[in-house]
Parts: structure tokens; sequence; C-alpha cells
């Protein structure tokens, strides 16, 4: 049994909690304020402004739910609320279990309840409330308030009037993380009926009992706890003392049909099972209060962190796809350089290669022909010009073709990116991918332009070469004056050393056109670098970001550990366990280190199905035994969901607190 000291304590460890939760999320705020400041890029300094609002729209959102949280916890008393559509008789059966006077009773108008109301019955608090089905905006503000507020939901049906699977769905958008309610059905008949004392069950109805069941677990899942049946005026006529002329009427009838036997009509009523769930609920008041309160507040942070966490897998996979588009269009523009360097490279080597042949053909005849100085000059320069043209046109094909595959590269990378549409969303923001595309738009015109630039450089550098070429001419003249002795022993002399001169000469135009080639296709990468490097930066600084959130989101999930750590030392009386409480489709998971065999009985304070119970003696059994991932990296079902999650956060807990 929890004491009041106990539950005083664990109040005030789940306002500290909840005040610390509130500070973390303003050095988010804090933190996130400098990072952005930090940006160095003056367009992405606006893109993070806007996030910065949107998060500290965020964050204010949520200090208001945890404030609100803080003041609407009700920690003195048990609170048990009655909720419903309009007539269907909860305040009959709050008259009735109170013993009251049944002036909150309905008179068959629509808004006849309009405010919530409570009512003390033994040390709890009965919270009658409005009809669900009512639009008017403070009347849904009312209820959500009041529904926020119990610890236990009491939904009560007519038996004349199931509940639409609408109106069920609304309820259940009230209930947040509450994990109990339960259905009563208020079996509705004249007061006439009970003249024979029949049973208030009859065939008809056990179809409408299964029916509501089958709806209420349907919807409800695991908070769903059972359904009870009962008679709720004629439970107020064995109990209540009216004052209306209309209830006295029925209670003087219904007195009359059981023999003036109060006894008899309560146990018609069947109202004492009611009680009987109450009672039982009261029995252990503070673990529920205790059980229920630290569930508020573990569901606050966990829908929170879902929402981040949607946001932040997005980001991570559109920030991955992004990187892998920028990483793989970079590789193929890099290759498509070299690709072309090599290609101009070969294709100037053996056409040099064949000019240098001609050359010697050329230079041969001349000897042969023994030609003047002037004309054989004449030949050298006409080659000289053959070597130009054929150079230019080289060159004009490689760029232009290299331009145009650049070119093509970025506009698929644009393309691409484009399609990644609904891009970077941390709470909802945009992040503007337009301006990306546009930037690199400018950045292809930029390469293209440097492209041709390198060209020009390769063409005036060419020109300078082609006087080694002329510089051959001097070599001849030297070799005409050394004619001597047999003239065609000289001039096989000649041609050899003319054949000697020419290779040499080819020989460093080749080489120094290889290097001139590298230098300037070097140019060309270098200058395409410097663009990709922004791009790289801006997303570098984005993944700073989330590695930041990464370690936020962490510290939030310690919280829901600390919480539940707390309540299950509390609940389960051990004080060497942690716990770790999760939801996932709405239904609590429970994972508890340093207990291998928990009593059964322990759990129903929990609320928690056993089978969303796991115990192991530490981290180790619990890494070891659940790490299951598919092969995306995600886990394959809730319970492998669960504790992967579990696994994640006992390990940072490990690794802070070392
Ligand atoms: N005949 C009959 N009338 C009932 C029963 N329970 C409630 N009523 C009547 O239904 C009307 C609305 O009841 P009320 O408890 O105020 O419904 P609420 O709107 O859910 O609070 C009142 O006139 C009640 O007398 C019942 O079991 N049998
Ligand atoms: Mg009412």
């Amino acid at each position: 049994m929890i004491t009041q000291e106990s539950l005083f304590r664990f109040k005030e460890f789940i306002d500290s909690k909840v005040k610390n939760v509130l500070d973390l999320l303003k050095t988010i705020q804090a933190d996130s304020q400098s990072d952005f400041e930090n940006a160095s890029f003056e367009h992405i300094k606006e893109n993070f402004n806007s996030i910065k609002q949107n998060i500290s729209d965020g964050i204010s959102k949520f200090e208001k739910i945890l404030q609100k949280l803080d003041k609407e916890l009700a920690w003195e008393d048990l609170c048990v609320g009655f909720f419903g559509e309009t007539n269907a008789g909860k305040s009959t059966l709050i008259e009735a279990l109170i013993g009251g006077d049944g002036r909150s009773i309905g008179d068959g108008r629509k808004d006849f309840t309009r405010e919530v109301k409570h009512f003390e019955y033994q040390n709890i608090k009965l919270i009658d409330m409005p009809g669900i089905e009512g639009r008017e905006r403070h009347v849904e503000r009312e209820i959500k308030r009041a529904v926020r507020k119990a610890h236990i939901i009491f939904y009560i049906i007519s038996s004349t009037k199931e509940p639409e699977r609408e109106t069920l769905n609304k309820v259940k958008s009230y209930l947040g993380s509450k994990t109990k309610i339960y259905s009563v059905i208020n079996v509705r008949c004249g007061i006439d009926a009970f003249k024979y004392k029949k049973s208030i069950e009859g065939d008809n109805l056990s179809i409408i009992f299964e029916r509501t069941k089958t709806s209420m677990n349907e919807i409800f899942g695991g908070c769903y706890d059972g359904m009870i049946v009962c008679h709720a005026l004629l439970g107020f006529y064995a109990k209540g003392r009216p004052k209306q002329d209309n209830l006295k009427d029925g209670q003087r009838k219904a007195l009359e049909y059981f023999g003036k036997n109060r006894d008899a009509i309560l146990q018609m009523s069947r109202l004492n099972e009611l009680e009987t769930l109450i009672s039982y609920g009261t029995k252990n008041v503070n673990a529920e209060i205790i059980r229920s309160n630290a569930y508020e507040a573990i569901g606050a942070i966990s829908s929170t962190l879902g929402r981040i966490i949607k946001n932040k897998k997005e980001l991570d996979l559109n920030i991955k796809q992004c990187e892998n588009n920028f990483r793989q269009k970079k590789e193929e523009i890099l290759n498509t350089i070299a690709k072309y360097k090599n290609e101009a490279t070969t294709e100037i080597e053996i056409m040099l290669d064949n000019e240098r042949n001609e050359l010697v053909e050329k230079v041969y005849k001349a000897i042969d022909n023994e030609l003047t100085e002037e004309q054989i000059k004449n030949e050298i320069k006409k080659t000289e010009k053959i070597i130009a043209r054929e150079l230019k046109e080289k060159l004009n094909e490689v760029v232009s073709s290299l331009n145009e595959e650049v070119g093509k590269v970025m506009e698929e990378l644009q393309g691409r990116i484009a399609l990644q549409g609904k891009f970077l969303s941390i709470l909802g923001l945009e992040i503007n991918i337009k301006e990306i595309i546009e930037k690199l738009e400018i950045s292809a015109l930029y390469i293209g332009k440097q492209i041709l630039e390198s060209l020009l450089a390769i063409r005036m550098f060419f020109f300078g070469l082609l006087g080694i070429i002329a510089g051959v001419f001097v070599f001849f003249k030297k070799i005409l004056d050394w004619f001597f002795g047999d003239p065609e022993k000289r001039k096989k002399d000649a041609k050899m050393k003319a054949r000697y001169e020419i290779k040499k000469a080819i020989d460093k135009i080749k080489k120094e056109i290889t290097k001139g080639l590298n230098k300037e296709f070097n140019n060309i990468s270098s200058n395409f670098y410097i663009q990709f490097k922004g791009f790289e930066n801006q997303i570098r600084g984005l993944r700073k970001c989330i590695a930041e959130f990464n370690k936020y989101i962490m510290e939030l999930k310690k919280f829901q550990r600390e919480i539940s750590t707390e309540m299950c030392r509390l609940l389960l009386g051990r004080e060497d366990i942690e716990a770790y409480i999760d939801k996932i489709n709405s239904r609590p998971y429970i994972c508890i280190l340093g207990a291998t065999n928990i009593e059964e009985p322990n759990f129903k304070d929990l609320s928690i199905d056993l089978e969303h119970v796991w115990c192991f003696n530490d981290i180790e059994e619990l890494e070891h035994r659940y790490t299951y991932k598919n092969s995306d990296g995600e886990p394959q079902d809730d319970k492998s969901e669960f504790l992967n999650r579990a696994v994640e956060v006992f390990l940072y807990n490990q690794k802070t607190t070392a």
C-alpha cells in the first residue's frame, strides 16, 4: 500500500521533472538561436531564422501544455469522470451513487447539464459532464479539461441509443493519454417494467452489449477495461431522496413493486457492480493517482517527441538524399572532366604524331630536291598552320562536348532536388528548395564559363608552342651548311639529323601540351569544387543542427525513463529496478531492468497487459536479446520497436551517468 507521504514525494518528483522538461526546451531554444546565427550563408541564415521562429512557436505551445498539465493534475483526490451523450443517464447514475436529491437529473431537455459538476462520493470526486454531442466551444473545453483531470472514465451508454462510431472516436480524441475507460450501459425502461421483477437484461439487450464491447475494444484498445450493465433510475430510487414530484412518484411506485424493500431495488438496479468497481479503484487510490498522473506526463513528453522524431526522420532522409545526389553528381562531373582531359591529350598526341611524320617527309623531300632556305621555311610554315587549325578544331570539339555533358549532369541534379519537393521540415517548416536550385543553375552557367575560358587559355598556350616547330628550321639551315663529301651520304646525314630534331621538337610540344591540358582541366575541376563546397557546407550546417536535435530528443526520453522508473519503484515496491514506459499505437509498453520475475498482480497497478511487459537482468541482456531490425534498419513490429527504443534510452542513461 502506498502511503500519503510517498504520494506527496512523487508529486514533488513529477513537478520537478516537468520543470526540467521546460528548462530543457528553453535550452533547445537558446542553443538553436546561436547555432543558426553562426550559419555562414546569407540565404540559409534567413531560412534558419524562420526555423527558429517555428521552434519557438512549438516550444511555447508545449510550454502551455506542460503548465496546464501541472495545474490540472489532480493529486489530492481520485477523480472519476462520467462521460456520454445527453440523456444517457450520467447524472442519474451519480445521484444514485451519492443518494442525492435528484436535482441534477435532466428533464429530457438537450442542454440540461451544461457545466462540469463535482460530487463527493466516499473519498473520491465524481465528475458529471455535459453531453459529449454538444458542439459549443466552451462546453467542449470544459469536457476536455474534466477528462484530463479524471483518473478513471466511465462512458455511459443508454441501452436505447447505441453509440455511433463517430461519437466514440470523438471520445477517444478527448481521452488523450488516459489509460482506463469503462463502458456503463444504462438499461432504460419504464418503472412499470419492474412490476413483475424481471431481470433488466433481455435477449435483445445482450446483442447490444456484445456490439458495444466489440466497438469499444476496437476503438480504445488497451485503454478499455470492461463493461458494466445497470439501471440508473432504479438505483436512484433505491438510494436517493428525490425532491421533484415525478421522481418522488417513481420512487413510490418502485417501493410499492418491491414490497418497500430498498435492498431488493438496489439489487435489481445492479448499481452495486458499479460501486464495487469504484471501490476496487479506490482501494488503491494512491496507486491510481500515481499511475494516471505519471502516464499523463509520459504521454505529454512522448507525443511531443513523436512529432519531433517524425519530422526529424523526414529531415534525415531528405538530407541524406540530397547529399547522395550531390555526391553522385559530383563524381560524375569529375569523371567527365577526367575523361575529356584524357581524350584531348590522346587525340592531340596522335595528331601530332601524324604531323611529325608528314613534316619529316616534307623535309626529306626538301633535302632531296635541295630546296632553298626560303622554300623550306615556307613548307614548315604551312605545316605549322595546319597543326594550329587542327588543334583549334580538336579543342573546340572537346570543350563543347565537355560543356554539354557537365551541363546535362547539373540539370539532372537540379531536377532531382526539385523532385524532393516537400523538403526539410522541422516543426512544419519548409526550407527554400527553390533557392538551392537557382544557385545550382547559376553554378552550371559559371562552370560553363570556366570551361570556355580554359579553352581560350589552352589555345593561347598552343600558339606559343608552335614556335618550337619553327625552331626546327634553324637546324635545317645548319644541316644544309654541313653538306660535304658524297652528296648522297651528306643528304642521308642531314635527313637523320632533321628527323631527330623534328622528333625532339614535337616531343617537347607533346610534353608541354600534356602539362598545359592538365593545368587547365585541373582548373576546371577546382572551380567546380568551389561551387559544390557551398552546397556541401549548407548540408553540413543542417546536419549539425540535426545532431543537436538528437541530443535533445535523448534528453527528453531520459525524463520519460526517470518518471517511468520512479513510478515503477513505487508501484512495484522495489528500489533496485530501472524502467522505461512508452506508448506505441496508444498502448503502454514497459521494459524493466534488474528484475526477472515480477509477480503478476503488481502489474495491475500499472495497468499494463502482461504481454507488454519485458523484464531483463540488465542492459546487456536486453541489448543482446532484442535488437531486431529489418533490412531498412526499421523495427519489424511494435515489440521490437519498443525494445529498440528501450535499449537506446538505457544505453544513453549509462553513457550520461558514467
Ligand atoms: N425510463 C428511464 N429513464 C431514465 C433512466 N435513466 C435516466 N432516465 C431519464 O433520462 C433523463 C436524463 O437523465 P440524466 O441522468 O439527466 O442524463 P444525462 O444527460 O446523461 O445526465 C432523465 O429524465 C432521467 O429521468 C432509466 O434507466 N430509465
Ligand atoms: Mg446530466
